[in-house]
């Protein structure tokens, strides 16, 4: 009824991607960091790759990966450098409510500037406002109709990939007072008329990747883009996310394992009071609880990303595992910091970075207490009411 073995598609790809963040992330990662970009020249080596379009289906040019083929790369890749990751996933994010609603000629006509691995676009995800955040339900962006147009007002905030978009996954309401019931999407093209980057964010960690505001000022967007109607956008969403959850959860078990196996080696090299620090219990049996933490993590994405790709409902496995995982990588990245010493609050090791970009996997995607909302709610039986359910 159980098996743990991989099948040969999954090592293949795993090995891929693991190879990827190995020789052509990690070498970089620490420049990336510090200087808050990724050079165009690795962009385009992952688009050959497929690592920025793995959520499209293979029809139109995509990797096509199932959801624990997904998580179990985005694993490697996070390992590798979780702000180039995240540039890369953003896609994912982006394209997913797509893949769930967009008809035909939508996703003809998008998904290709995706996938085209000599000129590779990116697209962003466009939710969260700065009145907006875990009240997504509440969003002010709007959306009305004006002849052969709809015309899109708003601000959206801390947008991954929002200053180096093609195109935008937008949600918007025809009607505030409707609640989540006005919510609609559509896809809107960053050379439109009236759309601008605002302020680039200047962050902790992830720096590597883009976050910056996206507003839209009375733009015109062509009717046909509309790819989710008034009322069902908010749904979109939440199976939107409760299908991108695992992969959050496993970049996070991508960063403890790094920095887990920088822990591991430097306990084995540092020597005090004349042995190695591994030979102390207290660091031995951190390293003991870091591993533990790990494995469990990674069997709980797993759960997740199995059921949503079975299309199961797996909101409440989503929910274990982001919140899981994300609270588990920082307690192994502060930990992994803990057995460095001073060494490990310094910039030129690893874990510094590494316990930096953890933190946000507590709060992109659904901060860790929303995580717990969606769990007490499942608990009360709520999920009884989804349609999904
Ligand atoms: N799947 C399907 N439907 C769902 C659902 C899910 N996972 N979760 C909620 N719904 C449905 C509910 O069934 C309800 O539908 P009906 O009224 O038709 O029965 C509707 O959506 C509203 O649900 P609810 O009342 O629970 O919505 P809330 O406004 O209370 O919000 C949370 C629920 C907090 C879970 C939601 O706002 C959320 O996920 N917030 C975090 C947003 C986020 O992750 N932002 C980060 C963006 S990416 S960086």
């Amino acid at each position: 009824m159980i098996d743990f073995e991989p099948t040969e598609e999954q090592k293949a790809a795993v090995k891929m991607a693991h190879d990827f963040a190995l020789n052509e992330m990690r070498p970089i990662a620490l420049e990336c960091d510090k200087e808050g970009k990724i050079p165009d020249e690795l962009i385009k080596k992952a688009a050959a790759a497929g690592l920025t379009a793995m959520a499209i289906p293979e029809e139109y040019g995509g990797g096509g990966l199932d959801q624990v083929t997904a998580a179990m790369v985005s694993e490697e890749l996070f390992w590798g450098c979780a702000g180039i990751a995240t540039t890369l996933g953003a896609n994912s994010l982006a394209t997913t409510p797509m893949v769930i609603a967009a008809n035909e000629e939508q996703k003809r006509k998008y998904f290709p500037r995706l996938t085209d691995p000599d000129n590779p676009k990116f697209a962003a995800f466009c939710l969260t406002e700065p009145g907006a955040g875990s009240d997504a339900a509440s969003i002010s962006t709007t959306i009305r109709e004006e002849g052969d147009y709809y015309v899109v007002n708003g601000q959206k905030c801390f947008i991954t990939n929002g200053g180096i978009a093609d195109f935008y996954s937008v949600f918007c309401t025809f009607d505030r007072e409707k609640k989540y019931g006005g919510i609609a999407a559509i896809i809107v093209e960053r050379s439109y008329e009236g759309v601008s980057i605002g302020k680039k964010e200047d962050k902790m960690g992830i720096r590597a990747s883009n976050t910056t505001e996206v507003i839209f000022d009375n733009v015109r967007v062509p009717k046909e883009n509309l790819f989710v109607p008034m009322g069902q956008g908010f749904y979109n969403v939440m199976v939107t996310l409760d299908m991108t959850r695992a992969s959050v959860a496993s970049g996070a078990v991508g960063i403890a394992r790094a920095a887990f196996e920088e822990a591991l080696k430097y306990a084995k090299e540092r020597v005090q009071f004349g042995r190695p620090i591994i030979a102390q219990q207290a660091i031995s049996f951190m390293l003991a609880d870091m591993a533990m933490q790990i494995e469990a993590g990674r069997r709980l994405y797993l759960l997740a990303a199995w059921k949503a790709s079975k299309g199961l409902p797996c909101s409440l496995e989503s929910s274990y595992a982001k919140a899981f995982c994300g609270d588990m990588a920082m307690r192994v990245t502060t930990d992994a910091v803990q057995i460095h010493g001073g060494y490990g609050y310094m910039k030129e090791y690893l874990v510094e970075k590494l316990m930096r970009d953890a933190k946000i996997m507590q709060i992109y995607e659904g901060t860790n207490q929303i995580q717990r909302v969606v769990i007490a709610g499942n608990l009360m039986g709520v999920t009884d009411a989804y349609p999904w359910g």
